[in-house]
């Protein structure tokens, strides 16, 4: 006997395991929006009249965000970053182009090659890969954000990355980081570091993909080839057996993190920030990392 859905006759199409409970795929949809709905109101992500830009990397993490943010009625374009990493770079645009178009959604497209002469893993540096991948990706989204006047930038980060960022960092102890991590980091320095927005903080990739799946969505399956070996796919591994064994580890354990952040916020060290004297946007030196590291002597311009 196939099992039913909770609300309905139809057969289920997921079993949710906290809560308990089997969905077919309509009730399952109802379900995921109304916790993305939650979300934004719970940590207030979202004022009204508010343009967001949402960065969708071809995967299903952003596929999902920009899908649902449209369907709830906010006002939402897109950006996808052209990483420049060869044939895997190229089909993530493809898969941007068209889960835009198929929302209908306009869709900025910023090609790191072009821009700065090189792609990601094309630069010789002692910096690890990832590490400058993530500074460029950081930088390129908040100026275009700034230079467009988006009031916040909205990423596809659901609970296991938040969990397993969370537990990788408490392994090693970076209090630094766990200090700022949570689903809103609000604007700071007038407005040039620009809102971050996470509206799938509470929803673990099994669900995200699941939402994929029922809605018809396509997403680029490949991982960046970068990314193999990484710690956070180990540490997310160990959260999937906990969560097996003991349903809820994530979601407790994320939201326990963020009543207990506090803790660390006494490690913030003060930085005093100041305006980079190339670009403009704020630096902790003279000249900002993005500036510094892609050796920049005049500042980028978004400006559509
Ligand atoms: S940081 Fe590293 Fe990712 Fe950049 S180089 Fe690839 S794996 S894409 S999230
Ligand atoms: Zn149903
Ligand atoms: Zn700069």
């Amino acid at each position: 006997m196939p099992m039913r859905c909770k609300f309905c006759e139809r057969p289920a199409f997921i079993k949710l395991h906290y809560p308990k409970m089997y969905l077919c795929p309509e009730h399952f949809t109802e379900y995921f929006e109304r916790k993305v709905k939650r979300t934004i109101e719970r940590y207030k992500l979202i004022k009204p009249g508010e343009r967001i830009l949402v960065v969708v990397s071809g995967g299903k993490d952003s596929a999902v965000t920009a899908f649902v943010l449209k369907k709830l009625g906010y006002d939402i374009e897109c950006l996808h970053i052209n990483l420049g990493i060869g044939e895997y770079s190229e089909k993530s645009e493809e898969y941007a182009r068209r889960q835009c178009e198929a929302l209908g959604v306009p869709l900025h497209i910023v090609r790191v090659k072009e821009l700065l002469g090189k792609g990601i893993g094309e630069v010789r540096t002692r910096r690890p890969t990832c590490s400058y991948c993530g500074l460029t990706k950081r930088y390129i989204f908040n100026k275009f954000a700034y230079d467009n006047g988006f009031d916040a930038v909205a990423t596809g980060h659901n609970l296991d990355d938040e969990a397993g960022f969370i537990l990788a960092n408490l392994l090693n102890w970076n209090t630094q980081y766990l200090a700022k991590q949570g689903p809103i980091t609000p604007a700071q320095f007038n407005g040039k570091l620009v809102k971050k927005i996470k509206p799938l903080y509470e929803l673990t990739e099994r669900e995200v993909v699941a939402y994929a799946l029922a809605n018809g969505i396509e997403y680029h399956i490949e991982e960046c080839p970068h990314a193999v070996g990484a710690t956070t796919i180990e540490v997310k591994g160990i959260l999937n057996e906990m969560e097996e064994k003991r349903p809820g580890t994530k979601i407790n354990f994320v939201k326990g993190y963020l009543r207990k952040k506090e803790l660390f916020e006494g490690e913030l060290q003060e930085t005093d920030l100041r305006e980079c004297r190339v670009c403009g946007m704020p630096a902790s030196g003279e000249v900002c990392s993005f500036c510094r590291f892609w050796r920049r002597e005049e500042p980028l311009n978004f400006r559509l």
